[in-house]
Parts: structure tokens; C-alpha cells; sequence
């Protein structure tokens, strides 16, 4: 199936502006970083709110599967700790490059994730805009990217809810679903 089609069992998309944090779906995405150890942006909220359970997790997932981190493109869940989610589903971002092209990196990202909540069985699933801060990738793309992705996505996933921060990141994923 061409990626500019919708797939057979597309999840539906929605909006919200505000924290990832207070989404009360199934699974959150976390823009993680190979490491899967923390950091700042979502990453740090997430691991703020939840509570030291899903660091705990992540660390044994390191032990057990991730010696040298999770490679950049794919996901990985644990539980969700006090969020208002069950899991987190972590993944990480490509940094942007002027000189490379990563999109292949971004779109995986959005593939890897639902691939991921379906094996969990996950039917709601919040999504932030990843690798649009700290790794730099500009939103209007970024925002290009994952509404293709998640478009085309073959999954049982019934809702797909981009969360965003503030109201030019909000934007750009609504141009982009127009
Ligand atoms: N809820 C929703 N969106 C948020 C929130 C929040 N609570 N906080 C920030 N954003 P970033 P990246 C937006 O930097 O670019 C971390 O240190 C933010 O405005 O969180 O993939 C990791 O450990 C931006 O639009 O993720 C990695 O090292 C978007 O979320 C690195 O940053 C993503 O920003 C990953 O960088």
C-alpha cells in the first residue's frame, strides 16, 4: 500500500494542546533518548510524574535486552507508574540534519510505537511531537511525517492522539490534518 493512503484499520486522529502527561489513554509515547535512562522535555515529565517505577523498568530492560541502548527508530513500552495511562512506550527520536535525511528515523518512530501498542493491546495511544525539541527537527515536517505515518499504519490502535505544547506545534499537526 502506498504510505499517501489511508491503511485498512486506520486509527482515527485527534488533537489536543497541552501535557502528555495528563492523558488519560491507554499508552504514551515518550521521546526517549537511547540511554532510556531520562533526560528533559517529555522524557523528564514523564519520569517526574510517573514515579521511579518506570525507571526502574527501564533499567532492567537495559540489562536484559539494551546493553548499548535502544537504537534510534524503534520502541519499547513499560508500565506507566501514577501516570493516567497503563504503559509508556518509549522510543527515540532521530536528532535533525541539514545534511542528512532522517525521516525514514521519524516515521519508524510512529511505526514502531503502534506495532508496539498492538502486541499490548492498546487501543488509545498519545503521542507527542517527537524530536521536534532538544533533536531539533523543525515542527511543520515533523508534523508532515507523523500524520503520514500514523495514516498509513496498519494497526488495531482505534485512537491516535497527538498531544502538543504549545499553539505553533498545535498548528502545524492541524494544517497537516486538514
Ligand atoms: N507534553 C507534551 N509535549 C511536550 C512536553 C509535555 N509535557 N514537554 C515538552 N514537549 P523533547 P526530542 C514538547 O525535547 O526533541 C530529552 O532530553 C516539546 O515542546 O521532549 O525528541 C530526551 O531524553 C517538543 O515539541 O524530545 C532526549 O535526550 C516535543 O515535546 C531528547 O530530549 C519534543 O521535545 C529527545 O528530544
Amino acid at each position: 500500500m502506498s504510505s499517501d493512503r489511508a491503511a485498512a484499520r486506520a486509527p482515527r486522529l485527534t488533537l489536543v494542546q497541552g501535557d502528555i502527561t495528563e492523558q488519560a489513554v491507554d499508552a504514551v509515547v515518550n521521546a526517549a533518548n537511547s540511554s532510556l535512562l531520562g533526560g528533559g522535555g517529555v522524557d523528564g515529565a514523564i519520569h517526574r510524574r510517573g514515579g521511579p517505577d518506570i525507571l526502574a523498568e527501564c533499567r532492567a530492560l537495559r540489562a536484559s535486552h539494551y546493553g548499548r541502548g535502544l537504537p534510534t527508530g524503534q520502541a519499547v513500552a513499560t508500565t506507566a507508574g501514577r501516570l493516567p495511562a497503563r504503559w509508556v512506550i518509549h522510543t527515540v527520536g532521530p536528532v535533525h540534519s541539514a545534511s542528512e535525511d532522517r525521516s525514514d528515523l521519524l516515521a519508524s518512530c510512529h511505526r514502531e510505537s503502534l506495532r508496539v501498542a498492538d502486541e499490548l493491546g492498546a487501543r488509545t495511544v498519545a503521542f507527542p511531537a517527537i524530536s521536534t525539541g532538544v533533536y531539533g527537527w523543525p515542527i511543520e515536517d515533523a508534523a508532515r511525517i507523523a500524520v503520514e505515518t500514523v495514516r498509513a499504519a496498519d494497526t488495531a490502535v482505534e485512537e491516535v492522539r497527538f498531544v502538543l505544547f504549545d499553539e505553533r506545534a498545535y498548528a502545524a499537526f492541524a494544517a497537516r490534518m486538514e
